[in-house]
């Protein structure tokens, strides 16, 4: 009776805080119903979201930013673009939230509570730069099945949390560990409980990183409930579905993790390429690791008109996965000549880099901005489209803007 008692009070405060006030006669409501307030759920109130933000799906909900609301130099959440593969867990309890770190390759298991990882282990922030591997899927031809992303999957916040590494020695981890593989609170779409909707990870090297983050903080403030409140493994860099929101555990698997999403085509490309439209094997596909070098203009919107004469001041940022941005570029002549932009240092590893420009135009007429990011191994965006693969991912082609000068 005290425990039913104690979940109705958590689940009144959780739909209290989505409605954004207090339930005031909540206690007298039917067990089970769901007040109207929340049965026709406005996403850009509930998520607190930009009203220029486009819903691309609600069953599961997802959004995207466009290119011109990524203009911050740290995204806020009203910018930030929401990726769910399953249903956003409803009855948060943040006193009583645990994560269990267990599998083949831990010395014992061993259950924290939020307090204690916040207590016991070093804090620390950074800021991370998430792109959804299926970023830019809507341009291939012949389309992949999946969300029509445009170019709108990625943001930059400020993670501040516990690294990942303190953790799992504190566990004590067997020589024989390889992958990590995360468990969380969210649903399936089919509300099977046995079911997990998405259980990603990665490899030891990329666990161990110093940037690699169980993070309980976005922005300076309580992680938003669609980005993975009240604990979230954030992995800057990588295809941010390796970034478990909700989570609740970890396994330490002496095989590459083989949980749902990990395994078939689900973030992998062929291991070589292939012609459009061509079938793949499971086997000849590779899991997504570092994403590849991409930018975005970000002011002004494409379609501004400027006064002849005038100069025009773009802005954006460029990332390259687990590489620096060293060169940037813009061109106003379909790619046949480039000129630089001024590029900044991130902020740190794995944090989007600022560029800027003051661009002439010749003459009155129509014209398109064209920008191109170089990694530091020498690798440059391709103009158009990069190599076609099944599911649609790591579309970077360079992002172009049109401006009229008149
Ligand atoms: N538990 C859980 N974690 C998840 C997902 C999910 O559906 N469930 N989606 C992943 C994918 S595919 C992406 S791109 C990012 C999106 O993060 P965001 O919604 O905070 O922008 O979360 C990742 N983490
Ligand atoms: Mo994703």
């Amino acid at each position: 009776m005290k425990r039913r008692k104690f979940v109705k009070n958590a689940m009144l405060g959780s739909m209290g805080a989505i409605i954004g006030t207090e339930i005031v006669f909540g206690s007298s409501m039917p067990d089970g119903y769901k007040p109207l307030a929340l049965q026709d759920p406005d996403p850009f109130k509930m998520f607190d979201k930009d009203r220029d933000m486009v819903v691309l799906n609600d069953k599961p909900w997802n959004i995207e930013a466009q290119a011109h609301l990524l203009d911050d130099k740290i995204t806020p959440n009203k910018y930030m673009f929401i990726r769910n593969n399953g249903l956003i867990p409803e009855d948060i309890d943040e006193k009583n939230w645990t994560l269990t770190i267990e599998g083949e390759s831990v010395k014992q298991k061993k259950t924290f509570t939020l307090a204690e990882l916040k207590s016991k282990f070093t804090q620390h922030t950074y800021q991370l730069t998430l792109e959804c591997g299926g970023n830019g899927r809507s341009e291939f031809d012949p389309p992949a099945k999946g969300n029509q992303w445009t170019i709108g999957a990625v943001s930059c916040a400020t993670w501040t949390g516990v690294r990942l590494r303190d953790v799992l020695a504190d566990v004590g981890i067997k020589d024989d560990a390889v992958y990590i593989g995360y468990h969380a609170a969210d649903v399936h779409l089919s509300r099977n409980p046995s079911k997990e909707p998405i259980s990603r990870g990665a490899p030891m090297a990329k666990v161990m990183q110093e940037e690699t983050l169980l993070a309980f903080k976005m922005n300076g403030k309580d992680i938003p409930l669609a980005h993975g409140y009240p604990l979230r493994l954030v992995a800057g860099g990588w295809p941010a579905s390796v970034s478990g929101k909700w989570i609740n555990g970890i396994s330490v698997r002496n095989k590459v993790h083989d949980g749902a999403k990990m395994t078939g085509t689900a973030y992998r490309v062929p291991c070589n390429p292939v012609a459009p439209g061509e079938k793949v094997k499971d086997e000849d596909m590779c899991i997504i690791e570092s994403m590849p070098v991409k930018s975005l203009i970000t002011y002004p919107k494409s379609g501004a008109v400027l006064k002849e004469g005038k100069k025009l001041n773009i802005r954006g940022h460029a990332w390259a996965g687990e590489l620096e941005v060293s060169k940037m570029e813009y061109s106003i002549d379909f790619g046949s000549t480039w000129k630089s932009c001024t590029l900044n240092k991130p902020a740190n590893r794995l944090a989007w880099q600022h560029f800027s420009a003051s661009i002439a135009f010749p003459k009155k007429g129509y014209y398109e901005v064209w920008a191109r990011a170089t990694d530091e191994q020498g690798i440059a965006q391709p103009m158009l489209l990069p190599g076609w693969n099944p599911k649609g991912y790591l579309n970077n082609a360079c992002h172009r803007i049109a401006i009229k000068v008149s």
